[in-house]
């Protein structure tokens, strides 16, 4: 089964598209399937290690003795799924629908749309996905200042400019090579990152910015190519609402003020603002550092705001729109079922923890413009726009308020790992009367759960994709093996949960494959006839058909304005409270994340092959700063800022500027023992959420999106 075969790899969320061979011993194994994607990173290789390593989840387990104990016995999935129903059935009739909460990354799962259609049908409002700090919320700006997300033309680019992407061939190599190719063609490279990466010594002009600064730069760049004249005022007049507010915003940015907030040259400022403005086609390509920022939104709008007044809009950074034609994840996902009470019981909408951007308060604001578009449904580009709040959901979770939320559901998810302030996560979980976890592995937040349930894995399942709804394009991916033991696909879980609670008629198909052929009726297509591998385009809305409440690309956001902020770009001083009451205390910056490559976010620790090449968690530092802190090149250090600790291994590193660390993201020890007795399997003693809080002062105000690069301060001693 599988030879020749066309799927997506998701052992990251490069989606490299892949074909089965037939390998020794019957083993599988997997080539390119096109040239745009190379797929020839290790991972993809693995593919058997992985499948078949012997610490994967193959049935369902329920938990005996107290959560968090550790002790599990193996149960049948109908068991298994009998006692999950009943049990919601109970938090729901005691507590309202409102109190189920799902954190579920749809790619780890091959679905979009699938979970929310259940819960739009029991009227359950708390989803959170991590794409909330990973593009979803960079989706949400766009969707302010455009309508929808513009993505670059990698084709045609001769400038890119890279907000702290460091690329290569086994992160993200599809956008390396791409990379690479423009460079070839002679493209410049604008590199902001403080650290000297690999990516910034391919750069023509390196801003080795302070870590949170970004935000400042970019409202000088603005600066610069109003005061010069260098903007599209062509562009401007015809698409755009807001030049003149923008323009005295700006106005108190030059290139001196940012200089001084971000430690970089000012005529350095000026000169790459030119070479943006002048470029023929320049890009601004998606990265994650603009995501974690407490100036995340005005940094993204920033952004925004340079592509469209230099004229690259639908030039260069094309503005698609959501998909007609075929049954997108958004549209399955039916958010008309949901009754307006109970959307306005949505978590982070209102009260003390609001931060409405990413909500439906803030997916609402676009109604009438997708309607005035033809578009019969209610968008979602990136399965967040109609998400909670995390913060907030984590403080009801904890029996904080507004409302008990007492059933939790992670689902390819490792939720304790994936947001800030991992302690009070873990808290929350503790306080559920039910946690359900499908996945592959016992992960540190499978460890807290009642029943754990074994997933399929990408090679192992039929998918239609992608799974978010950011560009109107269908793509098929064939299962290239049978799961391995019990394991299951999610839709068969999701209809197996529905059918018990009483809501099976929203899921009404009989298995995945029926599903995908009802979403591609419309196109007149089945499942089977995308077996070439070849994508089929979606229609989409007409290119200028901008989805803002005013139609035109919003330099100054009403929709930002409606949710009570600051319509315009701002920027703010990063600053750790605990930290500044105590100078010296906390003498260095951290920021979490400069990807690894021998894993994926959380998951991988457990491949030897991977665990090989990166057997410990490392602590990135100055070699004068570990110097000055008595910490030697391999020795296990700690790490501590005023919120938590963890132990991590010293690496001596020039291209780390002093003042600063990097503490990694993802570490958990899979062989060490579990439960909370184990700190769940050392997550607890190594992972960036440990360090770094999500009150208030570390979140985005519009987004919630937490501060985890540069804002949290840290000491660092010899263990
Ligand atoms: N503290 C902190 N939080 C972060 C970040 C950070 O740097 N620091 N980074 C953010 C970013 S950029 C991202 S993209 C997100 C990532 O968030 P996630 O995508 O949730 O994180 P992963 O660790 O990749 O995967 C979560 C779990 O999915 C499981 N999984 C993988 N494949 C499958 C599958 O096929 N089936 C099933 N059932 N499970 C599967 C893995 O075992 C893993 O435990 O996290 C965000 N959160
Ligand atoms: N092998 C492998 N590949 C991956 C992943 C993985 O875990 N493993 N994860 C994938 C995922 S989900 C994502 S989102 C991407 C993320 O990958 P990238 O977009 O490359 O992001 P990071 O790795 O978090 O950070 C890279 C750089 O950001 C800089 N940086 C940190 N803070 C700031 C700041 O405030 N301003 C600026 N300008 N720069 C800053 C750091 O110095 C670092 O050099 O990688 C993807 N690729
Ligand atoms: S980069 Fe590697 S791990 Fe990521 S999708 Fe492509 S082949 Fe898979
Ligand atoms: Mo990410």
């Amino acid at each position: 089964m599988g030879e020749g075969v066309v799927s997506t790899c998701r052992f990251c969320d490069g989606g490299c598209r892949v074909v089965g061979e037939a390998g020794d011993d019957g083993r599988l194994r997997v080539a390119p399937a096109s040239p745009e994607f190379p797929a020839i990173c290790p991972k993809a290789a693995a593919v058997d290690e992985y499948r078949l390593h012997p610490d994967r989840l193959t049935v369902p387990l329920r938990r005996v003795g107290e959560r968090g104990a550790g002790e599990w016995e193996r149960v049948s999935w109908d068991e298994a799924l009998d006692e999950i129903a009943a049990k919601l059935r109970a938090v729901i009739d005691e507590h309202g629908p409102e109190a189920l909460a799902v954190a579920e990354m749809p790619l780890n799962i091959g679905f979009g749309g699938v979970t929310r259609r259940l819960m739009n049908a029991l009227g359950a409002v708390n989803y959170t996905a991590p794409t909330q700090l990973c593009m979803g919320n960079t989706a949400q700006v766009h969707r302010a200042v455009y309508g929808w997300f513009a993505s670059p033309d990698w084709a045609r680019a001769d400038c890119i400019v890279y907000f702290g992407q460091d690329r290569d061939m086994q992160r993200w190599p599809a956008e390396y090579l791409q990379l690479k190719a423009a460079l070839a063609r002679g493209a410049t490279l604008i590199e902001v990152d403080p650290r000297l990466t690999d990516t910034a010594r391919l750069a023509d002009y390196h801003l080795r910015v302070r870590y949170g600064t970004d935000a400042a730069l970019a409202l000088a760049w603005i600066n610069v190519i109003i005061e010069e004249g260098l903007y599209d005022a062509g562009f401007v007049a015809a698409w755009c609402v807001g030049f003149d507010e923008l323009r005295e915003r700006v106005a108190a940015w030059t290139p001196e003020r940012a200089a001084e907030v971000c430690g970089v040259d000012a005529e350095l400022i000026r000169q790459t603002a030119r070479v943006y403005a002048n470029a023929a086609c320049a890009v601004i390509p998606w990265g994650v550092v603009a995501d974690m920022q407490v100036n995340s939104t005005s940094l993204l709008q920033a952004q925004c705001i340079l592509r469209a007044i230099c004229g690259y809009l639908n030039d260069g950074e094309n503005v698609s729109g959501p998909a007609l034609g075929g049954v997108v994840n958004a549209q399955l996902a039916a958010f008309e079922m949901l009754a307006p009470e109970q959307r306005a019981k949505q978590l982070g909408q209102d009260g003390p923890r609001a931060h409405p951007l990413l909500t439906m308060c803030a997916a609402a604001l676009y109604r009438d413009a997708t309607a005035r578009a033809g578009i019969p449904y209610e968008p979602d580009i990136l399965g967040e726009s109609q998400a909670c709040d995390p913060s907030a959901l984590f403080a009801a979770m904890r029996g904080e308020g507004p409302y008990p939320v007492r059933a939790f559901f992670a689902v390819g998810n490792n939720t304790v790992m994936s947001y800030a302030g991992q302690q009070g996560i873990v808290d929350a979980i503790r306080a559920q009367d039910l946690v359900v976890v499908f996945e592959n592995w016992l992960t540190p937040t499978a460890q807290l759960a009642d029943y754990v349930l074994p997933g399929d894995m990408w090679a192992e399942r039929d998918v239609l994709g992608p799974e978010f709804d950011v560009a109107p394009v269908l793509t098929a991916s064939y299962a290239l093996r049978e799961p391995a033991g019990e394991c299951r696909g999610w839709y068969e879980v999701a209809k197996g949960l529905a059918d018990r609670l009483g809501v099976g008629d929203a899921l009404p198909w009989a298995d995945a494959r029926e599903l995908f052929d009802w979403r591609l009726a419309p196109i007149g297509k089945t499942f089977d006839d995308l077996r070439d591998g070849r994508p089929v385009l979606a229609e989409a809305p007409a290119r200028g058909c901008f989805l803002t409440p005013s139609g035109k690309v919003e330099l100054a956001s009403s929709a930002l304005a409606t949710l009570g902020h600051d319509p315009l770009p701002s920027y703010v001083e990063p600053c750790d409270p605990a930290a500044a009451a105590e100078p010296g205390r906390y003498p260095y910056v951290a920021f979490a994340g400069l990807r690894e490559r021998a894993s994926y976010n959380t998951n991988f620790h457990q491949m030897p092959t991977f665990r090989a090449q990166a057997p410990e968690p490392l602590l990135l530092i100055n070699p004068a700063d570990a110097a000055a802190e008595g910490v030697a090149d391999g020795a296990w250090c700690v790490v501590e800022s005023a919120y938590g600790r963890v132990e991590l291994v010293a690496r001596l590193d020039d291209a780390q500027p002093a003042g600063s660390v990097r503490v990694p993201h993802g570490w958990w020890k899979p062989e060490l023992p579990g439960g909370l007795v184990g700190g769940l399997s050392a997550a607890c003693l190594h992972n960036d959420g440990m360090l770094m809080p999500d009150a208030e002062w570390n979140l985005d105000p519009v987004q919630g999106v937490p501060g985890l690069r540069g804002t949290v301060r840290v000491a660092v001693r010899p263990r």
